[in-house]
């Protein structure tokens, strides 16, 4: 064998795909595509190459497919969220939006014919899925509240839209950054309550003061897979706003070409580090932006408990309000999407943000405005206040859509939250978090309460279940959370979960309960 064959044969069948065919190339085959059908596609375009404009093929309900959106710090005008309602409207009950754990929208129902002029729709108001699946940079979190939290150290918006744009091609597409060895998280924390999990990204950079000048403590090699979770470690590097895209790209082009490429189950950032080292890894991006690196500020500014941001909050600027709406699981229709534009348009700026969460903010509210907003029947759907236990609750996809999926989560999350509520009370939130698999798209490592999808024997018989994690904390001193126990049904998981609640959380069996008992 030849060098390039010996390489090629020890590549996984991931690395030969790319390296036959760049999955950007199926941009400029959209019309064929249409003019075939989805059923005659070559089947590495369809379940793996169209994941580099976005579009996933799905196994569950195959031609309907999902389109991931990119929405650098989870930002969205009214336009742009009137455009994609009329994408998902044109699916009828195929048709739906969910906000992601990563700030972002996912769309479904979305037919191969119609790429050609969704993409053209999408241009137009200035919307991107591009590069938002497989090899790629996944879209970039950043503070929900960013230029209008009063506390906020450093408005990440810019940074955000930045990095996109460079990674992105300004949406375009770019070969430089489609061919890395995995998937690859980046967040930008801009206030003091590390509002998008920094500890959970490939890179994150967190707020801190160095010689009285703020920047950001970078982190890396943050990730969950099914194989392995791991938080992410200091880099032992500060930059100031003004390098953060210097140094992302840097690391980026360190972990392109060097990255570990024969085992997928070990590709990520983080197996490369190990590899290395933490002292090689950093000499190494040195090397690649070409200067030393400042070494990590003593301390970072993350010194408060995360928020939720649901409900009411005064902005910093004089006058105006930002509202947080809970949306149960983060599902949104299209008529709920025109009308949340609509809130947007008339009481605030036309500016809607997502959350982390899956929840919304309406931004840039006047006072003389915010009565009339509170008054909309929307949010009798999209509560302020919702109940504690549904307010923190958090879902993946699941089987509905996930063909990785091990068990239904978003909703089964919202049948049994609904029980639990009507059998305890709780003072405060607890946050639970459903994830179907071990892929850990619903961060159950992060939740008060986390819940991964498994199957468990009983009976004889194979059932959904789930195995249980505790202990993840967020916000200031965050940490992951472990598994707490293996293998319950879904069926025997409500009086666990009640157990639970009543021993960790301070809740306790509503007063109805106590007297049929
Ligand atoms: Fe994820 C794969 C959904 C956030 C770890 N994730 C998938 C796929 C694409 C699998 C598939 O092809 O069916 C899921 C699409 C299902 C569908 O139809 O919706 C999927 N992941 C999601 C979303 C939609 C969950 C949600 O309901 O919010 C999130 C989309 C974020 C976005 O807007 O881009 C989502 N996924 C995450 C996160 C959380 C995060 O980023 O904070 C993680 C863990 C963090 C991480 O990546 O380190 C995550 N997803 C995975 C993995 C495991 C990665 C690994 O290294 O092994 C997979 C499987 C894979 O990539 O091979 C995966
Ligand atoms: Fe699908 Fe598993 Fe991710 Fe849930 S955790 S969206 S089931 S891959």
């Amino acid at each position: 064998m030849t060098n390039a064959a010996t390489a090629t044969a020890s590549l996984n069948k991931f690395e030969k795909f790319k390296a036959e065919k760049d999955g950007l190339a199926v941009k400029a085959e959209l019309e064929d595509f249409a003019r075939m059908g989805w059923e005659a596609m070559d089947e590495t375009d369809r379940e793996h190459r169209l994941k580099w404009l976005g579009i996933f093929f799905r196994p569950v309900t195959p031609g309907k497919f999902m389109m991931r959106m990119r929405l650098p710090n989870g930002i969205i005008s009214s336009d742009q969220m009137r455009t994609l309602a009329e994408i998902v409207q044109r699916y009828g009950s195929d048709g739906n939006a969910d906000i992601t754990t990563r700030q972002n929208f996912q769309l479904r129902g979305i037919r191969i014919e119609d790429l050609a002029d969704i993409f053209c729709k999408l241009k137009a108001v200035g919307l991107t899925s591009i590069q938002s699946g497989m090899d790629n940079v996944r879209n970039i979190t950043g503070s929900p509240v960013a230029g209008i939290d009063g506390d906020e150290l450093i408005d990440t918006r810019g940074l955000c839209r930045q990095v996109q744009d460079a990674i992105t091609n300004n949406g375009e597409g770019n070969p430089a950054f489609t061919n890395l060895p995995r998937k690859f998280n980046i967040a930008i924390a801009g206030c003091r309550d590390n509002s998008v999990h920094a500890e959970i990204n490939d890179i994150a950079f967190v707020p801190a003061y160095k010689k009285g000048i703020l920047g950001f403590n970078v982190l890396v090699g943050g990730f969950f897979s099914a194989k392995r979770c791991e938080a992410a470690v200091p880099l032992n590097a500060w930059v100031s706003p003004s390098d953060v895209l210097r140094l992302s790209v840097a690391i980026l082009m360190v972990y392109r070409d060097n990255g570990l490429r024969s085992n997928r189950q070990k590709a990520r950032l983080m197996w490369l580090i190990d590899e290395w080292g933490i002292n090689k890894f950093r000499a190494e991006v040195e090397k690649q932006l070409g200067q030393s690196l400042q070494t990590a500020a003593e301390k970072d500014e993350i010194v408060w408990e995360k928020r939720d941001h649901i409900g009411v909050f005064r902005q910093k600027q004089l006058g105006l309000n930002y509202v947080g709406l809970h949306i149960p699981v983060g599902r949104l229709y299209a008529q709920d999407m025109f009308d949340l534009a609509r809130m947007a348009d008339v009481y605030g700026s036309g500016e809607i943000r997502l959350t982390v969460e899956q929840n919304v903010i309406i931004p840039n509210i006047p006072d003389t405005r915010l009565q009339a907003f509170l008054a909309e029947p929307i949010l009798d759907k999209f509560s302020i206040n919702p109940a504690p236990l549904k307010r923190a609750l958090v879902s993946c996809t699941g089987a509905q859509f996930c063909n990785f999926a091990l068990i239904e989560t978003k909703n089964r999350a919202l049948e049994i939250i609904q029980e639990l509520e009507a059998e305890i009370s709780v003072s405060k939130a607890v946050r639970i978090h459903w994830t179907g698999c071990p892929n850990s798209c619903g961060q159950p490592q992060v939740a008060d309460i986390g819940l991964m999808g498994t199957k468990v024997r009983k009976n004889g018989k194979t059932l959904e279940g789930v195995d249980i994690y505790m202990g993840g904390k967020v916000g200031k001193d965050a940490h992951l959370g472990n598994c707490l126990m293996k293998g319950i049904p879904c069926e025997d998981l409500k009086p666990v979960l009640v157990d639970l609640l009543i021993e960790h959380f301070g809740a306790q069996l509503k007063e109805q309960q106590l007297t049929c008992v």
